[in-house]
């Protein structure tokens, strides 16, 4: 059935229920000088190529590749779109690898037409913090798909990953494959429910008219909560205790420390947003919410080409009830322009979701741990982890 991920070190689905296997590294490191030194084969036509996304001209075939080729959902009416400035954030966080970032091209035209990429992370499984590698962007144009090349691709990012003595990766997923360690649900808020029911995001309810549809979905013009404001950079010492303090929680979560937190959550301009509520009283802060910004391209609508979406990252609530604080979030992601709010039911979240009216969505995540056992399946309550 899976005839490369068999051969893969990560849970087979004929494992499943064998409690008698140990939770923990599926094989052991090999020492450095047995890794192969060489690239994997590609088909003759094709090239390797290391990417420098900070080089405008590459930067550019890395985003026209993924804005042509990359996630759709199951019916082909929406593309991910993510944009240059929010590609060379998730691909340069604090001690990230260029060899990690990884390209394919045509030897005779010069044309991108794979890539993938890794970034480093610490990753705390249960009572293990673990150096991994989180994966993410595997994407080969759509011509040359089902000939076997993403498996090259994924060997290749291995090899690059076991080279700096890393043995362990994280990554998600929208299709099942050898295991899950969880599965999660996309549920969706409207902000702009006339826009997402003209381009097929969503549909009228029964026995719901557009003007009352618009109603239900209403929000306040601005935030309730006294002391809600924009995250700055001398917020990171608080706001990262109050993250760690938190993730500490989760049975999987990243090991954040100030830097992460910095790279991580510091706003940037239509790639992060994050707020914090410092109390009035102590300026303790004490609350913090977070969502990145990943638009879609609406395929085929006359009217409309992009879907501007903010995906809820790390929220943290001590004082301030989680769902005004969410609340807030969708107020100002409101005033931005955003037209729909997307979360998963990781971490907390399933306190908020239902009624703040975000509804179920048709697209389900699996999150996935390479190298590494876990022996059940875990609750998307128990994931601390957000990937991009
Ligand atoms: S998930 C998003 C993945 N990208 C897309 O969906 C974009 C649109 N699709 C495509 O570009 C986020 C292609 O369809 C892709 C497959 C490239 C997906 N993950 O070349 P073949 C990520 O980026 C397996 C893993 O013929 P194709 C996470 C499939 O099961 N494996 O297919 C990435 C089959 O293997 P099997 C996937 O359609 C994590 C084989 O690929 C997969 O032309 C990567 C078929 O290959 C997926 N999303 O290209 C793993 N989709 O055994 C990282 C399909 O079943 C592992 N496949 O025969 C860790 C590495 C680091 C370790 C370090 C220690
Ligand atoms: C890893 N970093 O399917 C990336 N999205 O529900 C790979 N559906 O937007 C992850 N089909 O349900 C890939 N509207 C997995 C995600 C792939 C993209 C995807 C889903 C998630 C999605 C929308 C649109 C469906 C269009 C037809 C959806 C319903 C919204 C509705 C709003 C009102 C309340 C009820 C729900």
């Amino acid at each position: 059935r899976h005839k490369f991920w068999e051969t893969q070190p990560v849970g087979q689905f004929k494992d499943i229920g064998n409690s008698s296997l140990p939770e923990g590294p599926i094989e052991p490191p090999t020492p450095l000088s047995e890794v192969k030194q060489e690239p994997y084969n590609l088909p003759n036509l094709y090239e390797w190529v290391t990417c420098d996304i900070n080089s405008e001209e590459m930067c550019d075939e890395i985003y026209n590749l993924l804005a042509n080729n990359y996630v759709e959902d199951d019916e082909n009416m929406f593309r991910f779109n993510y944009s240059k400035e929010f590609l060379r954030w998730a691909l340069q966080p604090p001690g990230y690898f260029k060899s990690w970032h990884i390209g394919v091209r045509v030897k005779s035209s010069k044309k991108m037409v794979a890539f993938i990429t890794g970034v480093p992370a610490r990753i705390r499984v249960r009572d293990e913090v673990v150096n991994m590698a989180e994966i993410n962007f595997l994407c080969v144009h759509k011509k040359l798909r089902t000939k076997r090349l993403a498996p090259v691709m994924i060997k290749e990012v291995t090899r690059r990953v076991h080279l700096e003595n890393m043995w362990q990766a994280t990554y998600t997923a929208g299709v099942v494959l050898p295991t899950p360690i969880a599965t999660c649900q996309y549920w969706h808020r409207s902000l702009n429910p006339k826009k997402l029911i003209d381009v097929g995001f969503s549909r009228l309810g029964a026995r719901m008219t557009m003007s009352r549809t618009i109603k239900l979905y209403k929000l306040p013009e601005s935030t309730v909560t006294p002391g809600f404001r924009k995250m700055e950079i001398h917020d990171v010492p608080a706001v990262t205790r109050l993250i760690r303090n938190y993730l500490s929680h989760f049975s999987v979560a990243p090991d954040f420390d100030e830097n992460d937190v910095e790279h991580w959550l510091l706003p940037r301009e239509n790639v992060v947003d994050s707020f914090l509520v410092e109390s009035p009283q102590t300026h303790e802060v004490t609350d913090f919410c977070s969502f990145y910004t990943l638009p879609s391209t609406i395929l085929g609508n006359q009217n409309y080409s992009v879907l501007k979406a903010a995906y809820s990252f790390y929220n943290v609530s001590t004082v301030t009830p989680l769902l005004q604080l969410i609340n807030d979030a969708l107020i100002v992601a409101k005033q931005k322009d955003y037209d729909v709010f997307n979360a998963l039911d990781v971490m907390q979240n399933d306190a908020f979701l239902k009624e703040l009216k975000f509804g179920p969505g048709d697209g389900k995540l699996h999150y996935y741990l390479y190298n590494y056992r876990l022996r059940h399946a875990l609750k998307p309550s128990e994931l601390g982890l957000v990937l991009l």
